[in-house]
């Protein structure tokens, strides 16, 4: 599998990427310079100015503003639940922010998908929105590995079956589901993604965060050299198939990690393409 690295606004031959990372063809696309330095000083900085109560802790040393669209740790949150909040995260976000980020993801999506707009996800209702996308902080905590663990977009919904993504069943194909974020802090140690070379049909299943070894295969993803590990610098942008590759973020060892990111799917009616998180 290739992958492509661009500098914005050059994106010359990377101007169908969402449908080559969708089928795999592409591994890993990054961009780079999505943000500059002085806009990522000032996104840094409106961050550590936010109000503490916008933030939500997933886990120990893992915290995200807005909140993501799955619950991670209360799989059973009716979807309502959510979007009940969404449309007001996404003020927050424009309110807290100054550098309008959903707009830079809009340009940016539309250049790797033939000039063709990629929407917010609309949400069950009139009016009712996704969150677009969310900052993600993982810190080195005292016992706490702030990472994401081996995961893939399926393994995700999988813990989501009775929530938020229920209503998006046979509208979009997010077993396909891209997953994009920027890096815009590195930890001092720790915190790259790697992405394996396995799909998720190589590899069984997981449930609830455990992961299982498929009968009759001999591939164990915690010892497989079959991976590339990505290092990112901040400003970077990757979309890469995370619906069917295996992948994880790197147990961050010291340091703060912080990326804004989310997903990005085709509707199966038109084949138009949304991001939500
Ligand atoms: O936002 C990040 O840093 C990690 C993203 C990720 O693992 C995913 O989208 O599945």
């Amino acid at each position: 599998m290739n992958h492509l690295v661009v500098k914005r606004p050059d994106f010359g031959f990377a101007k169908d990427s969402l449908n080559a990372l969708r089928n795999t063809e592409l591994k890993y696309l990054i961009i780079e310079n999505f943000f500059n330095e002085d806009e990522i000083k000032s996104i840094i900085h409106d961050l550590r100015a936010l109000p503490k109560d916008l933030y939500s802790e997933t886990k120990p040393g893992f915290t995200v503003f807005p909140r993501h669209a799955f619950n991670i740790s209360n799989r059973d949150e009716d979807m309502h639940v959510y979007f009940s909040v969404s449309n007001k995260a996404i003020d927050d976000l424009k309110n807290n922010v100054q550098v309008d980020v959903v707009q830079r993801f809009d340009d940016v999506f539309k250049e790797v998908n033939n000039s063709n707009p990629v929407e917010i996800l609309d949400g069950p209702g009139d009016g009712i929105k996704f969150i677009p996308v969310n900052f993600r902080l993982m810190t080195s905590e005292v016992g706490a590995k702030a990472t994401s663990g081996i995961h893939n977009g399926s393994h995700v919904t999988a813990r989501c079956v009775n929530s938020t993504y229920k209503h998006l069943n046979g509208l979009i194909d997010f077993d396909n589901q891209l997953s994009f974020f920027c890096l815009l802090q590195n930890c001092n140690e720790g915190g790259d993604l790697t992405i394996y070379d396995y799909k998720v049909d190589d590899y069984p299943s997981l449930s609830d965060g455990r992961y299982l070894t498929k009968p009759g295969s001999n591939v164990d993803l915690q010892t497989t050299k079959n991976k590339c590990t990505v290092h990112m610098e901040p400003g970077d942008l990757i979309i890469f198939p995370g619906g069917q590759l295996w992948h994880r973020v790197e147990v961050v060892k010291k340091g703060e990690r912080i990326s804004l990111g989310g997903f990005v799917a085709a509707r199966y009616s038109d084949n138009s393409w949304h991001y939500w998180n």
